[in-house]
């Protein structure tokens, strides 16, 4: 088992990958799940990827991407800035749109200056890792 922020990744062998949200006060509480090719027996993290040792399925790597990563290419840059003001419709406005989902940054349902405000916070240009400092990385 490894802890990341308010994440815990546990192998559950057979099962594969197990993430559970230990972020007090709420009890800890199961929020994804994976099942990889074989039984999963170790887990580790390093700087924002995650290791996973599977029997079968031998090492799996996933990336950590940042919220503010709109489009899930390991940096927060203009491209992603443009999807999010593709989005905003300013505070107190429902943002419906599926497409929109991603750019709900912060956890009410419109897409404001403060989801811009926690994005510009994050921005650090192309291809450039944001610092995972700056939001919990999902
Ligand atoms: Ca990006
Ligand atoms: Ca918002
Ligand atoms: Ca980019």
């Amino acid at each position: 088992m490894t802890v990341h922020g308010s994440r815990a990744c546990v192998a559950c062998g057979e099962g594969g990958l197990a993430v559970i949200n230990v972020d007090a006060p709420t009890p800890p509480h199961l929020v994804g799940a994976l099942d990889t090719a074989g039984r999963a027996y170790g887990v580790a993290w390093s700087g924002q990827h995650l290791f996973v040792a599977d029997e079968d399925g031998g090492l799996i790597v996933f990336r950590a991407r940042q919220r503010a990563d709109l489009d899930a290419d390991g940096d927060v840059d203009q491209a992603d800035f443009a999807r999010l003001q593709r989005c905003f419709r300013g505070a107190y406005v429902p943002q419906a749109d599926p497409a929109c989902a991603v750019a709900r940054l912060d956890a009410d349902d419109d897409v404001d200056d403060r989801d811009l405000r926690m994005m510009l916070a994050c921005m650090r240009g192309s291809n450039i890792e944001p610092s995972p400092s700056c939001g919990p990385p999902e």
